[in-house]
């Protein structure tokens, strides 16, 4: 990759763009996943490029979520898993809960090279130490995180194909499901089969957005970052939550940058 200095102003959208170039040439992403990426970053950069107030919120209240949650898990397409696939293991880490790799575009070779990425991850950050606030054996914590998704035991009711298609341990019997850059229909087979399901997605608009529990309009590795952060300094639960008021506000935060014209 191309050395970017630490002084351009596009340093991290360029870092972000080699990571997909790159897991695209290791075969880990779907065939649109740069188009994927090219839309999520046209709304990123509405968003000024940074965690709004409105995103930290739903950040905050995610965390509480998956700590207070019985079964939380937590799924990851290949975008998600290149981008963001080392700040979720150490939110799995930290919450106790697996990840498991569930994909739109579904191949065993993708679903394989995915994990074998989370492996390479997960043993890279046991050898870390552990982050400010952290009590316990970090090394232990961090091996233990299951990560799945070959098992192949359960089907999402709902929907058809290859789609439908995840783990008896991870998705099929949590109660809790985050899914960062979900598609809508899974989302909405998810919630009607009862689960309480929190997004990471840049588009307020999209129908994934709008079917959520709650919604993190963010950049998932900026979101990802930030929700270890929460998820360390414990549960702090709003007593209402209306993710409708959370996207407007996301909405709100993008035109607000006409601002800086
Ligand atoms: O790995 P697979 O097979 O599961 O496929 C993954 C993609 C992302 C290719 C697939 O799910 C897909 O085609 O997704 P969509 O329908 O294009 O939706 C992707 C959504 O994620 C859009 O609403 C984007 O705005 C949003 N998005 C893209 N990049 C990011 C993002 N949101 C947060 N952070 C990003 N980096």
């Amino acid at each position: 990759m191309t050395e970017i200095p630490d002084s351009h102003p596009r340093r991290e959208s360029l870092l972000a763009r080699g990571k997909i170039v790159a897991g695209t040439r290791r075969g880990l992403l779907a065939d649109s996943a740069m188009i994927a990426h090219g839309r999520g970053e046209a709304f990123d950069y509405l968003l000024g490029e940074r965690t709004t107030d409105s995103a930290a919120r739903a950040i905050r209240r995610v965390a509480s979520l998956l700590i207070s949650a019985e079964r939380p898990v937590i799924s990851t397409n290949g975008n998600t898993v290149v981008l963001a696939g080392e700040d979720l293991i150490r939110v799995a880490a930290v919450v106790g809960c697996p990840i498991e790799v569930n994909l739109y575009y579904r191949t065993p070779e993708r679903v394989a090279g995915l994990i074998s990425l989370l492996q390479e991850q997960r043993e890279s950050i046991a050898k870390e130490v552990g982050p400010d606030g952290f009590e316990g054996d970090w090394a232990e914590e961090v091996r233990s995180v299951r990560i799945l998704g070959t098992e192949e035991d359960f089907r999402i009711e709902g929907l058809e194909g290859p789609r439908s298609i995840c783990t008896k341990e991870g998705i099929g019997l949590a109660d809790l499901v985050l899914v960062p850059l979900e598609d809508g229909d899974r989302c909405e087979a998810l919630v009607s089969l009862g689960k309480k399901v929190c997004v990471i997605d840049l588009n307020p608009l999209s129908r994934t957005a709008m079917m959520a529990g709650v919604t993190i309009v963010d950049e998932v590795s900026r979101a990802s970052r930030v929700l270890l952060t929460e998820v360390l300094s414990g549960p702090s639960m709003e007593e209402e939550w209306d993710n409708r008021a959370i996207l407007r506000e996301a909405l709100r935060e993008m035109s607000g940058s006409e601002g800086s014209i």
